[in-house]
């Protein structure tokens, strides 16, 4: 426990912490003041190395998320259809009887993971359940990343050959940022990692620079750019294909330093070479002088930086679009330069050099059973989930495990998944809320709270702007087990060892894995030496720390286990509450490429023989009819924190936004209520008249519908809101990657 200067008057008496959030990718830091064991008040911590005081309305949720009445303390068995309090023994009986006699009958695959995106911010999640996953053996695992980024893991494998290089816009040194398909002022980011985007996009206005904004919504990010742009959702891979071709045709390609790393220039160029801005004007939206004029301010900017998130990657042409934001960082030299987009650097993430190059990337390792999807990085697409549960044969999924996952909410047509969730043999989930997933779980495994746990956010520090560290000790203590002991006795149980195995098992073969890795590597801070060494000197409480410790010390500012006195250990994080900044960000190439060349494959086939078809489809007129997309709020996180009454008092939010010509022509006014039609589903929700909304295009937010019976959300059940993934539909796919489509659904709109 650390203490540190009291606050005067409300505060009295109380101890002061530092924790960095967890709820989402900013990872900013959070001054907490406890007094009597409760939490009195969270702010930003001013002196945070990172986010110097910056904090959203939810960071200072943590504590209603810890105190909330209806967060699970008990294991719940469902008994007669309700779920009841069970103990650990009894709960973990169970699984180890039931889970282990599906198994033993019918195979490992008779087991689907689905693994939603909390598990990315906190250690349990990103270290543990790979134990767990080879205890199972199973290939049908399913991610929320098929319904979020997928496509930019596949284009960064087989560009970089490593599929976690996502390039982030080093906001802070640019000119020019162009921005599409993301609201980083409400979502404050994502596979870029910057407390306070706000401010940060502000500065670069404020020192001269330009940003544009694609999106077919008005949204705040549009509103406090120099541009903003309305495009047809599911569009933008012709627009950069277009201004790729622009530069191209111009001559004005310039590479700069990148250019000795590159294969396959001309033919990237080449494949693009009929996307003229003529042929996609009118299929985006946006007309063929305008495009040329965007790509010549990015050609022609000294530092800049292309952007695509969320509304760019959840479409059919997801892949392509995230290829082609990288094809135009390229060509105008600012992949890897400052100002330009450039790669981060965790603290624990050692990365010895490539030389001569890597193992590559490689998709459709295998295929789903039912309808052949390709396997991208271990997993399948989590939209054929549904019909991997409802298709008869060998190898079907019986038994689900859901970890910290709600895709009842969040992955398209969720009726029918949630019809399917029905007829499981088996389904247990570990989650802390009985909520509209885990309602069906016949055991949930409750986790511990953020704050009873330790942080340090080892997914996000790798694509953060700066090169940061930060550990945060945890706030409380708990009877329940931790996040990664519930994990680890699931794995032991799976490997026969029984549920009261030493957890600790698992933690230390995650310990040995990083020893002998670091070990391995020749160049690193430790090659060579002996583990057993090593290990006696890994310090910290807890699995995660003594993990936490291995990776810093043996990253690339840390101690060495002493070949280095002056470098990182989990003690000097310990020292440093606020946060460590280890400096800007800095040139990686070609060390941190893993192709099999060692350098960049600018014209990975699996994508460029997608443009053709996707040329073609810029020939169609683009249809009369309305066309749904998604947005965030800044009080949601996905679909989880809407039990937290200060995030959901107030307006309605779950609103249909139409514009007002669309909205004249069905005869809806504000207030009123709408029915939403798609191909598979249909939703009722009271319309809000915009014109943030390019006509053409309605939208609605997901994360709600929270009138399921049986689940255990109090607050969240009073302003339910409705699903807005009962209308996505799960049959059109990305076909590189699997993601889902989640923006640009066909709908009809009319009056309930
Ligand atoms: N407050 C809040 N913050 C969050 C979350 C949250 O739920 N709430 N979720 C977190 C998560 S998991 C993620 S992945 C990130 C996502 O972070 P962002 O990607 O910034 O999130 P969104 O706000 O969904 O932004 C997507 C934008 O794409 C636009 N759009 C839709 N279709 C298209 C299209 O075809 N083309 C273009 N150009 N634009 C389109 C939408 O109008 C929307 O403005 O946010 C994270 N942060
Ligand atoms: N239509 C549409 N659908 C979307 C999106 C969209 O833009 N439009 N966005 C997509 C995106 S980007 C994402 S990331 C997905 C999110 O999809 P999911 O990850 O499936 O959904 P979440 O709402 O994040 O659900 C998180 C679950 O984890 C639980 N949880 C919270 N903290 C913890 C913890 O510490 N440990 C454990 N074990 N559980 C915890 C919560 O109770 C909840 O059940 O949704 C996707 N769905
Ligand atoms: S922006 Fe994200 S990390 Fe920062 S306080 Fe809000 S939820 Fe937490
Ligand atoms: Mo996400």
């Amino acid at each position: 426990m650390r203490w540190a200067a009291m606050w005067s008057r409300d505060a009295m008496a109380a101890t002061v912490h530092f924790h960095t959030c967890p709820l989402c990718e900013a990872t900013c830091g959070l001054e907490i003041a406890v007094a009597d064991g409760r939490i009195q008040r969270i702010r930003g911590d001013q002196e945070d190395v990172f986010s110097k005081g910056f904090i959203c309305p939810k960071g200072s949720t943590l504590k209603q998320l810890h105190e909330d009445p209806d967060r699970l303390r008990a294991p719940q068995l469902r008994r007669d259809g309700v779920h009841v309090d069970a103990t650990w023994a009894e709960a973990f009986g169970e699984i180890d009887t039931r889970l282990r006699g599906i198994i033993a009958e019918h195979g490992p695959n008779s087991v689907g993971v689905y693994l939603g995106n909390p598990n990315v911010h906190h250690l349990a999640g990103v270290f543990w359940i790979r134990p767990l996953l080879r205890a199972i053996g199973t290939r049908n695992i399913f991610t929320a990343s098929t319904v979020d980024q997928m496509p930019r893991h596949v284009s960064s494998g087989l560009m970089y050959g490593n599929p976690n290089l996502f390039a982030v816009p080093d906001l802070d040194r640019t000119d020019h940022l162009l921005i599409l398909g993301a609201n980083p002022y409400v979502s404050n980011g994502s596979l870029a990692t910057a407390p306070d985007w706000p401010g940060r996009l502000d500065a670069i206005r404020a020192r001269g620079g330009r940003i544009v904004v694609v999106d077919p919504r008005r949204t705040r990010t549009a509103e406090a750019a120099d541009e903003h742009l309305p495009i047809r959702p599911g569009t933008d891979a012709l627009l950069l294909c277009a201004m790729a071709n622009v530069i191209a045709a111009d001559g004005t390609v310039d590479t700069g330093d990148v250019g000795g790393h590159l294969n396959g220039l001309d033919d990237a160029l080449a494949a693009v070479a009929g996307f003229t801005p003529e042929a996609v004007e009118g299929a985006t939206g946006i007309d063929a002088a305008t495009i040329r004029r965007l790509a010549r301010e990015l050609a022609a900017a000294d530092r800049a930086a292309v952007y695509g998130r969320v509304g760019v990657h959840t479409v059919p042409s997801g892949t392509v679009a995230s290829w082609a934001t990288d094809l135009l960082n390229v060509i105008t030299g600012n992949l890897d330069r400052p100002g330009g987009a450039m790669w981060g650097q965790g603290a624990h993430a050692r990365r010895a050099p490539a030389t001569g190059g890597g193992r590559g990337y490689r998709i459709g390792r295998w295929t789903s059973r039912v309808s052949g999807f390709a396997e991208v990085n271990g997993e399948l697409p989590v939209a054929a989930l549904a019909e991997e549960i409802e298709t008869d044969g060998p190898d079907r999924i019986r038994a689900m495990i859901t970890i910290g996952g709600n895709p009842i909410l969040s992955t398209p047509h969720s009726d029918r998944l949630d019809a399917a969730f029905d007829t499981l043999d088996l389904m247990v989930s570990i989650d802390p809320y009985v909520n509209e997933t885990t309602r069906h779980a016949d055991v949930i495994l409750p986790v511990p709270s953020a704050l009873e746990r330790s942080h340090y956010d080892a997914a996000f520090y790798n694509q953060a702007l700066r090169r940061v560290a930060n550990y945060s000790p945890a706030l409380f203590s708990t009877d329940q087990p931790s996040e990664s002991d519930i994990l680890a006795t699931l794995a032991l149980i799976l490997r026969g060892e029984g549920a009261d195995a030493d957890p600790s098992i698992i933690g230390g073969e995650l310990l040995d894995e990083v020893l002998a890795h670091a070990i391995g590597d020749p160049n690193g801070n430790v090659g060579g030496r002996d583990i057993d060494e090593l290990r006696g000197a890994v310090t910290g409480d807890t699995g995660p720390d003594r993990l936490v410790d291995a990776l810093v010390r043996t990253g690339p500012f840390g101690d060495g286990f002493g070949a280095d006195p002056e470098g990182l250990t989990l003690q000097r994080l310990i020292d440093h509450p606020h946060g460590i900044d280890f400096g800007p960000l800095e040139p990686q190439l070609p060390g941190i490429l893993r192709t099999p060349s060692g350098r960049i494959e600018l014209a990975p086939v699996e994508i460029v023989s997608a443009l053709p078809a996707l040329l073609a489809s810029a020939q169609v007129a683009p249809s009369n009819g309305l066309r749904l997309i998604g947005r965030r709020d800044l009080r949601s996180n996905n679909s989880w924190m809407h039990n937290v009454n200060v995030l959901v008092k107030g307006k309605e939010r779950c609103t249909l936004l139409i514009s007002s010509a669309d909205a004249a022509a069905r005869e809806l006014s504000t207030g009123d209520t709408a029915v939403v039609e798609s191909r598979v589903g249909r939703v009722e929700a009271p319309v809000e008249v915009t014109d943030e909304m390019m006509a053409g295009v309605v939208c609605l937010p997901h994360g709600w519908g929270h009138a399921a019976p049986g689940t255990r959300l109090s607050i969240a059940r009073q302003r339910p809101g409705v699903n807005s993934n009962v209308l996505t539909d799960g049959a059109v796919l990305d076909p590189i990657s699997g993601n889902a489509t989640l923006n640009g659904i066909p709908v009809t709109v009319g009056r309930a």
